[in-house]
């Protein structure tokens, strides 16, 4: 599509769109609107993030001198706990499900709504109470279990908040099963015409499986944290070895839920950057069946691995040998996902643009984070690393560098559908980039540190390991500043943006053939599905004629 033609195709809707159609508070507080939950959702994770972020800004500060004068060791333990919980359960869980998930799945479906419009609208209410409760039971008495709640400690030695700490948990598990089982229905009763299982786009089907883990794994994590408040509040000795208990229960208990967890929190990722890379290469996905077969053998083989989380919690050393292996089984799809990103690339036409610029920065760092859980699944390196930063840099690798560089990634590419405005594009590149060297700068240093053994979620440390930290902690406040910064741009496009036309990445899928803001039904005519998706380029030709001709924010006037 040329400039001009994006110019003359500028939409022109005939009935309001979704933000439009109605406008008081009440409509959006009583919205089935799947389009209104995903930005009502968003607005909610957007707290959690801050806050969460706001928590470990502190630890960073404190951990910028090894004698640590700022914070008790008491309330720093309280607020890792904090950062840990929060940013889990109540951001990274829901964050891409719930919003671009949410928002999109029926669109790409070619569906009006999700299945069940009002269980949706439940799982909003119910993630806000559960937050409230979490948040309150976190600031009102702390609590310094990490998130990992491990007993005994948190059952017979932390405070009494554990319990309204674990409690919010329980419930906000709840409203994410709501929307797994809501996704699900969708995506088996709800796809148009022509929309077989294997035209859907990859970001469907990444949700689908995701919602898939969410159901089967939720309520293991449910079932743990009951037992946990069971024996806090009933005393009942199922954790206490004194009283015939056993407290490693719980750890297969919370890793039989917390492995799948980790998928449930990259699988989404994969399927945003599954979408943004054949859009900005032009370039058809590289190996579509296997991108489909690999996401669900990711699932599948993520409920097999939890025990490489307790190598040196006493396992039998048999069973240590196979979740060994298992977990490097688990590393080939996610390979092969790697691998057909990168040909996806060959010969394209590749645009810059600030979703790529993200959707790169997610295939290297989760290329990183998943090159080091390889080393971490070999049990001799895991014995040495164990508890110390090493762990903490792997995991921040996936969750953070992939998960939520995806979550930007898809904020920027889908965010002229959402809101029908265009964002300032240098502004989200300088953005992107910032966030790609603050995210390395914080959390590489780690990994060395980790290596030569600072231990994990301790306060102080030996001075040797300074520079390290002092590194980390300025690429902290990088990090945040690159965080802060896409909050005011997307602001101020919301209001000052240039109109966004219906398709102004010239990307295929059908959220890109309804208007930008799509109308409150979605589609004014039932769409119908003919060709396979990532049709970008003509037969015989191995990338659409001419460079992406995207939209660009100057090109349009408001
Ligand atoms: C190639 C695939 C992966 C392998 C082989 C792998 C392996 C491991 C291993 C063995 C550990 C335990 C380290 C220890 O406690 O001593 C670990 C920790 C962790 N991994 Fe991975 N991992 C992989 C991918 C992922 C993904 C995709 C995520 C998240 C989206 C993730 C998140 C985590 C988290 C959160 C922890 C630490 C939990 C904690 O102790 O607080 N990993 N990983
Ligand atoms: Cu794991």
């Amino acid at each position: 599509m040329s400039e001009s033609a994006a110019l003359g195709e500028l939409p022109l809707p005939t009935e309001p769109d979704y933000l439009r159609f109605s406008r008081s508070v009440g409509s959006w507080l009583t919205t089935t609107d799947h389009k209104r939950l995903a930005i009502l959702f968003a607005v909610v994770i957007t707290v959690f993030f801050f806050m969460g972020g706001a928590a470990i800004t502190l630890v960073r500060l404190e951990l910028v001198s090894p004698e640590g004068h700022l914070l008790t060791s008491d309330t720093y333990n309280k607020l890792f706990s904090f950062h840990g919980i929060v940013m889990v359960w109540f951001f990274l869980v829901p964050s891409i499900p719930n919003t671009l998930g949410l928002f999109l799945v029926p669109l790409m479906i070619g569906a009006s709504d999700l299945a069940f419009p009002r269980l949706n609208l439940f799982s909003w209410y119910l993630t806000v109470a559960a937050g409230a409760c979490t948040v309150y039971a976190l600031i009102a008495g702390g609590v310094d279990t990490g998130w990992t709640f491990y007993t005994p400690f948190s059952t017979m030695f932390s405070n009494t908040h554990v319990f309204a700490a674990a409690l919010g948990v329980f419930l906000v598990g709840f409203s994410t099963i709501a929307t797994g089982v809501n996704i699900i229905a969708s995506v088996h009763m709800l796809r148009c015409p022509g929309m077989t299982w294997f035209r859907l786009p990859l970001f469907v089907w990444s949700i689908y499986a995701t919602s898939i883990v969410i159901v089967l794994a939720t309520p293991v994590l449910a079932i743990s944290l009951l037992l946990v408040m069971a024996e806090r509040w009933l005393g009942l000795p199922i954790f206490d070895p004194n009283r015939g208990g056993d407290p490693i229960l719980f750890q297969h208990l919370f890793w039989f839920y917390s492995h799948p967890a980790v998928y449930i929190m990259v699988l989404p990722a994969m399927g945003v950057v599954s979408e943004i890379i054949p859009a900005f290469a032009r370039r058809r996905i590289f190996g579509y069946t296997f991108m489909v077969y690999a996401i669900l053998a990711i699932a599948g083989i993520g409920f097999f691995v939890w025990g490489h989380h307790m190598f040196v919690s006493g396992m039998s050393p048999y069973a240590a040998l196979i979740f060994s292996f298992l977990s490097f089984i688990i590393a080939v799809p996610s390979a092969i996902k790697v691998f057909n990103w990168i040909f996806s690339l060959y010969r394209g036409q590749i645009g810059f643009g600030a979703p790529m610029l993200y959707a790169l920065g997610f295939v290297g760092l989760f290329t990183t984070g998943g090159l080091s859980g390889l080393f971490l699944a070999a049990i001799p390196v895991d014995v040495h690393v164990t508890d110390t930063y090493f762990v903490v840099a792997h995991f921040h690798y996936i969750m953070v560098g992939g998960s939520v560089s995806a979550f930007f990634g898809g904020l920027h590419f889908w965010w002229p559908k959402v809101t029908g405005k265009m964002y300032p594009e240098s502004w989200a590149r300088f953005a992107a980039i910032l966030m790609y060297f603050g995210f390395n700068l914080t959390f590489a240093p780690q990994f060395i540190a980790g290596y030569l053994g600072m231990p994990r979620r301790y306060h102080t440390y030996p001075p040797e390991f300074q520079i390290y930290n002092v590194m980390s902690s300025s690429g902290a406040a990088i990090l945040a500043a690159a965080y802060l910064l896409p909050l005011a741009y997307l602001t101020w496009s919301l209001v000052y943006g240039a109109r966004a036309s219906s398709n102004p990445w010239d990307a295929t899928g059908l959220e890109w053939s309804t208007t930008s803001p799509p109308p409150h039904k979605n589609f004014v005519r039932q769409p119908r599905v003919v060709r396979a998706p990532y049709d970008y380029h003509p037969e015989g030709h191995s990338a659409t004629i001419g460079p992406p001709s995207y939209q660009r924010e100057q090109e349009l006037l408001p």
